[in-house]
């Protein structure tokens, strides 16, 4: 058996007790300033103060002891993102421009851009050329730090099309090292041939998609759109719950441009998360925290939109668990980077560099699922780790516009060149 000491660092992680971190524990982290990782076969045997690991290490007995100097570096989990729509085929600069010269993003959807200009680039591109993009987008988000990420569908919006997305997904999950979670989003959009009867097309999904998606086993979570313009409370319902008769976990696009209610049906239906909530109401928020929901932010949007940010504090407050995610899109949010989401929480929605930490680790890992391996530097758990080119998490927030992340590592093994 090969067994990796990591030492010469200081360690930094949120500690795993089952639950998602919510409240003051969402800032707390364990601190090694003499720390070390001892890593067998791609798995956290031991983490601490190197003493105490190096005697652990010992008392394995027999194998080769491989040692890694991390040259003092800060060592954090991997980062994880929780909410992203990589897999699509073309970007949206135009729009970009339109927004710049002051067309609302929801706008642009109701006029047949925005997601429906995705939905056609999706319809007209190979399953090759998607899985070339996605897999882009997946390699730039490992080299800048994230080691596990969840994809949802959405740009398809006809059976053909979102199984090709969650299949294209599935091949970039099984052929990249980053742990990809996909969720299925066929309630992104209405396409224009519903128009007239968005309810009709709520049927189709439950009665033609939401099967095959079972049936393929090829999605772990359903996710709606749940907007002014877009999907209703009542429609997001019916989808939701067809979702959870089928097994699947279940998350919402909730309150991201209007308060809709969106996050009191995600309490209602115990969703896993509720994601966006820029303008979710605090007796919502309050509603989430009693049913035991995450809330998975999205700063990067607010900032590309313009709007205001979510309340943060308010959630902390009131023991919501808060995750962070890129939402990773080519019109809303176009960036891959944690960090820089990280720095947009610190700064704009004030968390504390720790708070921002766990929720871009554990409580995202928690998010979608994934806590058991990853999030956390725990005993057990998948040796998925950052070395930062800093003493602390804050220099995430505190060097803006470049990365921090000097060296990833994914089950122990460095991360040297994306594939
Ligand atoms: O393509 O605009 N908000 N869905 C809901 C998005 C943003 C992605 C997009
Ligand atoms: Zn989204």
């Amino acid at each position: 058996m090969t067994q990796q000491l990591f030492h010469n660092t200081a360690i930094c992680s949120p500690v795993d007790r089952g639950l998602p971190l919510a409240g003051i524990a969402q800032g707390e982290l364990a601190h090694f300033n003499n720390g070390a990782l001892l890593v067998e076969d791609g798995l956290i045997a031991a983490v601490g103060d190197e003493k105490q690991v190096r005697a652990a290490a010992k008392g394995k007995g027999a194998g080769e002891l491989e040692e890694i100097d991390c040259g003092g570096r800060c060592m954090v989990p991997g980062f994880v993102d929780p909410h992203t729509h990589m897999c699509f085929a073309a970007l949206r600069e135009e729009e970009f421009a339109l927004r710049l010269a002051g067309t609302p993003y929801l706008e642009i959807l109701r006029q047949g851009g925005g997601i429906l200009s995705s939905v056609r680039a999706v319809a007209a591109a190979s399953e090759e050329e998607l899985f070339a993009n996605t897999l882009g987008h997946v390699c730039t988000a490992l080299s800048l730090g994230t080691t596990s990420l969840e994809i949802k569908s959405g740009y398809g919006l006809d059976t053909e099309n979102e199984l090709k997305m969650l299949r294209v997904i599935g091949r970039v999950a099984t052929e990249s090292p980053v742990d990809i979670v996909a969720t299925f989003l066929g309630a992104h959009a209405v396409p224009e041939k519903y128009k007239t009867d968005p309810d009709a097309f709520v049927s189709l999904l439950i009665d033609e998609m939401l099967p095959q998606v079972k049936k393929q086993n090829i999605a772990r979570f359903c996710d709606v759109f749940c907007e002014t313009g877009v999907f209703s409370i009542e429609q997001s319902r019916r989808m939701l719950q067809a979702a959870q008769a089928h097994g699947l976990g279940v998350k919402i696009h909730a309150d991201e441009v209007n308060d809709l209610g969106g996050a009191r049906l995600a309490a209602e239906l115990r969703a896993c998360s509720a994601d966006h909530l820029l303008a979710a109401s605090a007796e919502n928020i309050k509603a989430m925290a009693r049913a035991g929901v995450i809330a998975t932010l999205l700063p990067a949007t607010a900032y590309s939109l313009r709007k205001n940010y979510a309340r943060a504090r308010l959630m902390i407050e009131n023991d919501v668990p808060v995750a962070l995610a890129t939402d990773c899109n080519p019109g809303s949010s176009f960036t891959e980077s944690m960090q820089f989401v990280i720095g947009l929480a610190v700064l704009n929605m004030h968390m504390t560099p720790a708070e921002a930490l766990t929720g871009a680790t554990l409580n995202a890992a928690y998010a979608i699922n994934m806590a058991a391996k990853a999030g956390s530097l725990d005993q057990g758990k998948q040796a998925d780790f950052l070395l930062l080119a800093g003493a602390t998490p804050a220099i995430l927030a505190y060097h803006a516009g470049v990365s921090s992340v000097e060296k990833v590592y994914k089950k122990g093994q460095e991360i040297r060149r994306t594939p």
